[in-house]
């Protein structure tokens, strides 16, 4: 290649990631009345700057070959900071190690873009092999709180097992998500721990922590549910006792195991929280969304779960890394009571869903909780039917002749 081919080629490489950065995003039609999605991913691995991936001298990369490429960015902790739209995202590299980067977006529904660099995260003296899907928090306290997954080698086994790992919960800190302060990791009774949230307000004046205590890396085994504990100090943070506020339970959509996704949104009703449920199946793990409220006074205690699942995964969101995936742990509340829900799509993009506080509202307190037992939920269906078979007859509408049929 001479020089001015190689420049073109170079050109051409910006010019095709700027039709995809530019791409407008628009709202899917034929939603539930809940949220809606939208026509394109947010991020995705081909968001990545043209920068970390190429090496862009001649003399160094002749053929132009990606050097270093990038394999998915999804997991997005989520902030409306300063009027902008920002997505702390985990960004995996061909390596299978992932790392934080920022992409900040105008309108928080398309046209993100990564900041020049990634999040350099200090570490500490046991250094993260792998770090993962940060919840990002606005605290009371002034700072904006980055809790994470930091994954290590499992110590207990022998140097052959190379695939057990521990879970931690690290914590850091910044005031504009360029400099970051690392903290002690978490430390509970659990031997692993994985999404883990703070919550945004000092509870009995201690700092609040949503939990999800496991016995081993992948397997609940006893332990699971979204925990709750306490820490009267963030810099060395220590729970010394969890409750379990959210369970695991036989035949719903978190049989398996569950965890909590971004930190709660306030409201006058209540905490609003969105989490993931995680069940079984031939094909493997299938993981979904569902929302809860907690009580405002006393967060730890839960007053409305509707049956089922929030978001599950459809089409193309399917298929990926790790297939059959929702997972949210970013989502951010406008002003104007307007809710963007950025849940990535089988462990590979991200992708955002739209709804509003009112509409989040009435349907964690008017959708029916799960009876748990297949004939109670036909009595709940039944019941349902009823109601709006009364209510196709008041309003003359079709329906009613072909309900009362069969
Ligand atoms: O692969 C699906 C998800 O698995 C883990 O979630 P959990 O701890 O609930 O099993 C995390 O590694 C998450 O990043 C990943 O999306």
């Amino acid at each position: 290649m001479n020089q001015a081919s190689f420049k073109k080629s170079v050109q051409n490489l910006f010019k095709q990631q700027e039709k995809l950065l530019t791409l407008r995003n628009s709202k899917l039609s034929g939603g539930n009345g809940i949220y809606d999605r939208y026509e394109f991913p947010v991020l995705t691995a081909a968001h990545a700057p043209i920068a970390w991936r190429y090496d862009l001298n001649q003399k160094t990369n002749p053929f132009l070959m990606e050097r270093m490429a990038i394999n998915a960015a999804f997991n997005a902790g989520a902030i409306l900071h300063k009027g902008k739209f920002l997505v702390v995202a985990r960004v995996e590299g061909a390596d299978r190690k992932s790392f934080f980067a920022v992409a900040e977006s105008p309108n928080g529904t398309d046209n993100f873009r990564f900041w020049d660099y990634p999040v350099l995260m200090p570490e500490t003296a046991d250094p993260d092999v792998n770090v993962y899907d940060m919840r990002l928090v606005k605290h009371e306290d002034g700072w904006i709180y980055g809790l994470f997954c930091t994954e290590r080698k499992d110590p207990a086994t022998p140097q052959w097992e190379t695939s057990s790992a521990v879970a931690q919960c690290g914590v850091s800190r910044t005031r504009d998500l360029k400099t970051w302060e690392r903290l002690a990791d978490l430390q509970s009774k659990s031997p692993q721990q994985r999404n883990v949230v703070l919550h945004p307000e000092f509870v009995d004046g201690k700092y609040a922590f949503y939990t999800r205590p496991q016995d081993d890396f992948i397997q609940a085994g006893k332990g699971g549910g979204i925990g709750w504990g306490l820490s009267p100090s963030i810099e060395q943070a220590v729970i010394d006792e969890e409750i379990i506020l959210d369970n695991r339970e036989y035949h719903t959509i978190q049989e398996v195991k569950n965890g909590l996704g971004p930190a709660p949104i306030k409201t006058p009703l209540g905490w609003l929280h969105l989490a993931h449920g995680v069940r079984n199946t031939a094909a493997g793990l299938r993981y979904v969304l569902y929302m809860f409220l907690c009580e405002l006074e006393r967060p730890w205690v839960v007053t409305h779960k509707p049956a089922g699942y929030f978001i599950a995964p459809e089409g193309g969101e399917r298929v990926g890394d790790v297939s059959n995936v929702v997972f949210s742990n970013g989502w951010i509340e406008r002003k104007n009571g307007d809710v963007l829900i950025y849940y990535a799509s089988s462990d590979t993009r991200l992708h955002v869903a739209t709804s509003t506080i009112p509409k989040l509202l009435d349907y964690v307190l008017h959708t029916l909780a799960d009876p748990l037992h297949s004939r109670a939920c036909v009595e709940q269906r039944c019941a349902l039917i009823g109601k709006n078979l009364d209510v196709l007859k008041a309003l003359k509408l079709p329906g009613k002749k072909r309900a009362a049929r069969t």
